[in-house]
């Protein structure tokens, strides 16, 4: 099937390229890695994302360079989603993917429910753009060092920089590929694992203030109040960090979004799976790394997120 997609975009001449709604780095790296590539073929390749709000530091590689909110349909002969697993990530664009009749779907998503005219899933990939790496080989294209950069973005994004169940020896071996071909590595990581701006310095100093550590299992609450006196709703790594302390299992934090919704993240150690969590509640995700968003009470979402780690913690403890 990647021959006859990396066929289907060589012979394209407008191709619409899709991302899911609040787009993450290996959505928007892959995307744009896809755009230049064909740009690159002499092709027009435009982006879309439904998304009012993009991840703060995405500029960086030009990740939100040139993207769009609407799409024109009458311009595209193809339309392809990158690293979108379900109807419902496509936002707004939906029935745009739905109704048009060439469309193509890579992804590495597990759990899907996407159709499309021609699909590649390879859910042994870290991330999208480690399958981007093989569709470019196949459509035998130069990869500049800034396509190599865009790849990598999306490989570190996904795999939480190396730290993640999903990495495996290919997803090293893409990484050093994309080393060679003069990705820029070290800045990168600086820019979205190390980097932090004052104020989100000051809003982890709220939610540590919050922080719940109990039975290896650590969660905090971030009110729109926090942030608004920190002047940031960027929690950069903070469920990360939750998940470094001790011999933690699991971490989640809660982020009110508006009035009454909030945003979940989940993160747990190898062994354990936050995806069947998230999709207890209606989100989805990897089994170290997924989320889900809410209306109701934090509190009382927070209680129930923390029994369902304490019965995977549980089970393996009766193992
Ligand atoms: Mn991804």
């Amino acid at each position: 099937m990647i021959k006859k997609i990396a066929n289907a975009l060589k012979n394209s001449k407008r191709v619409g390229i899709i991302a899911h709604v609040s787009p993450d780095s290996d959505c928007l790296g892959c995307m744009t890695a896809l755009s230049c590539i064909l740009k690159q073929l002499g092709k027009t390749a435009d982006m879309f994302v439904d998304v009012s709000k993009m991840p703060q530091n995405s500029d960086y590689y030009g990740l939100t360079e040139d993207i769009s909110d609407d799409i024109d349909i009458n311009k595209y002969d193809t339309l392809v989603a990158v690293d979108v697993p379900t109807y419902k990530l496509l936002g707004k664009h939906c029935n745009t993917f739905k109704d048009f009749d060439n469309t193509i779907s890579i992804d590495h998503h597990l759990i899907r429910d996407l159709s499309a005219k021609m699909v590649y899933v390879d859910a042994n990939m870290s991330s999208c753009s480690e399958i981007m790496f093989q569709l470019f080989k196949q459509m035998n294209v130069e990869i500049t060092s800034r396509v190599a950069s865009l790849l990598f973005t999306g490989i570190i994004g996904d795999t939480n920089c190396f730290q993640n169940d999903n990495t495996n020896a290919n997803t090293y071996k893409t990484a050093g590929e994309l080393f060679e071909m003069g990705a820029d590595t070290k800045n990168i990581i600086f820019e979205f694992f190390k980097k932090q701006s004052l104020e989100e310095v000051r809003l982890r100093e709220f939610a540590y203030e919050k922080m719940v550590v109990e039975n290896d299992i650590a969660y905090t609450i971030i009110t729109l109040k926090m942030q608004k006196h920190s002047n940031t709703d960027n929690t950069g790594n903070l469920v990360n960090e939750l998940l470094n302390i001790n011999d933690n299992k699991f971490a989640f934090v809660i982020k009110q979004k508006e009035k009454n919704t909030y945003s979940v993240s989940l993160r747990s150690k190898l062994g354990y799976n936050v995806a069947e969590i998230a999709l207890k509640f209606g989100g989805g995700g990897h089994e170290q790394a997924s989320g889900f968003t809410f209306v109701g009470s934090p509190v009382k979402i927070a209680r129930q997120i923390f029994d369902e780690c304490m019965k995977q913690i549980g089970v393996k403890g009766n193992v």
